[in-house]
């Protein structure tokens, strides 16, 4: 490998000083700018500096007028292919630039092959490129490749998602909130978990609402609290929460419904923080559906933080047709997850977060993405099959 470095006034013209020392087959591994010392002339010191690199093994480049073709009829056709191969090597280099930014992907066959992985498992540009920057960190670290790729990508992913370490449920009192977007699945989550403190744990449990805001709301849990034979309590304010509470000191466990909040409604957020002033056994947990995008998620995520939340409740995982977004999410969050919802059944249609299920959902996202490629490759035929990325699944990026 031979590398070199230019430094030119621009991207063209670097790229025409690659090409022309270095031959068509050269590959750009880094551009960046910089700039030159001040000298007493003034004048623009900005620069772009590229470094390239071309194969040992490559057969020896000569510049194109450096054969004779002359009287061939071929120099136009000659000129226009060239262009056109630069074009495109210029569109790719821009795509990989844009995506990862790492010069070690070019060298490193364990980083490309982690780089598939991480793009089939359906994982946000800037997660891989952070993934693949400490995988760079940790080969040099450790100096050997690990026993399989697959697992030690999996692995990565999972190391960065946290799992709320055990289910509170059933450990002394302990009061919960539910707090949400509108239509999330708030008081379902709500229902499914009080069904399992009252009838499958036997814990004396009490319901609180203090969506006062639907007619329809009220009656929701009232039909729960009668089916499972537990009180519930109507509180319009934090003074009356907190009565509602003390009266019930006897109840192990205690759920609060809210009403939705949509995340652009700053004074209904402030008005939540308010009312949660209320006892430090209080565990909040922010509810969101799966089937919101990424950039939908991040949002809500910032907007319902002025309520202090202890962790998420991811719901509608039945009809998320791609749960990447939800574990890009919690890749690049800090808190943890507590439970998954998938299904309107109260209360079977819950369970506890592991990483387990979380390790089943982007191998499904990867097997879906290798469906796509082999079907892509029937269509196409393996020989005309789009290259680069082909084995990554097609979908848009958040974020971007
Ligand atoms: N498919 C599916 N539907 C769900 C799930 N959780 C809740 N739902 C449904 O989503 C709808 C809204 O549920 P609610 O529990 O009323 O949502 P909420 O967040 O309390 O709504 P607001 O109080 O109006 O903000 C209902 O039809 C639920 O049956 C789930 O995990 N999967
Ligand atoms: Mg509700």
């Amino acid at each position: 490998m031979n590398i070199k470095r230019f430094i030119a006034r621009n991207n063209q013209e670097a790229l025409r000083m690659v090409k022309k020392e270095m031959g068509p087959e050269a590959v750009i591994l880094r551009t960046r700018t910089i700039h030159l010392p001040k000298t007493d002339s003034g004048g623009d010191t900005k620069r772009i500096e590229v470094t390239a690199a071309v194969d040992y093994d490559a057969p020896a480049f000569k510049p194109a007028n450096e054969y004779d073709l002359t009287g061939l009829g071929v120099n136009e056709e000659w000129r226009r292919l060239e262009k056109e191969i630069q074009e495109i090597k210029e569109a790719l280099f821009c795509i990989q630039e844009r995506e990862v930014r790492i010069p070690e992907i070019y060298f490193n066959r364990e980083l490309r092959g982690r780089l598939t992985n991480y793009k089939g498992f359906g994982l946000h540009s800037d997660i891989i490129r952070r993934l693949l920057i400490e995988g760079v960190e940790d080969g040099q670290k450790q100096g050997k490749p690990s026993p399989s790729l697959l697992q030690d990508s999996l692995n990565r992913v999972l190391s960065k998602i946290q799992i709320e370490k055990a289910n509170r449920v059933g450990r002394g009192r302990a009061i919960y909130s539910f707090i949400g977007p509108t239509g999330v699945g708030k008081t379902t989550t709500l229902a499914k978990l009080a069904a399992t403190s009252a009838l499958g744990q036997r814990k004396k449990t009490l319901l609180i609402t203090l969506d006062t805001f639907r007619i329809a709301a009220v009656s929701q849990l009232q039909t729960y609290a009668r089916i499972m034979g537990i009180p519930l309590e109507i509180a319009t304010n934090g003074k009356e929460l907190k009565t509602a509470i003390q009266k019930h000191g006897d109840c192990e466990t205690v759920f609060i419904d809210t009403a939705g909040r949509s995340p652009n409604q700053d004074q209904d957020i402030q008005e939540l923080k308010k009312l949660f002033d209320i006892s430090d056994a209080l565990h909040s947990y922010l509810v969101l559906s799966a089937t919101c995008d990424f950039n939908n998620l991040l949002y809500a995520d910032k907007r319902f933080q002025t309520v202090p939340i202890g962790s998420y409740i991811f719901t509608k995982l039945d009809e998320a047709d791609d749960t990447s977004p939800m574990v890009n999410f919690l890749v690049s969050r800090q808190k943890p997850v507590s439970y998954f919802s998938f299904g309107q059944q109260v209360p079977e249609d819950i369970e506890v977060a592991s990483k387990k299920k979380i390790a089943s959902m982007l191998l499904s996202e990867l097997r879906e993405s290798m469906k796509n490629t082999v079907r892509r490759e029937n269509v196409y035929g393996p020989s005309s099959r789009p290259t680069g990325h082909s084995q990554t699944k097609s979908k848009p990026n958040p974020g971007q």
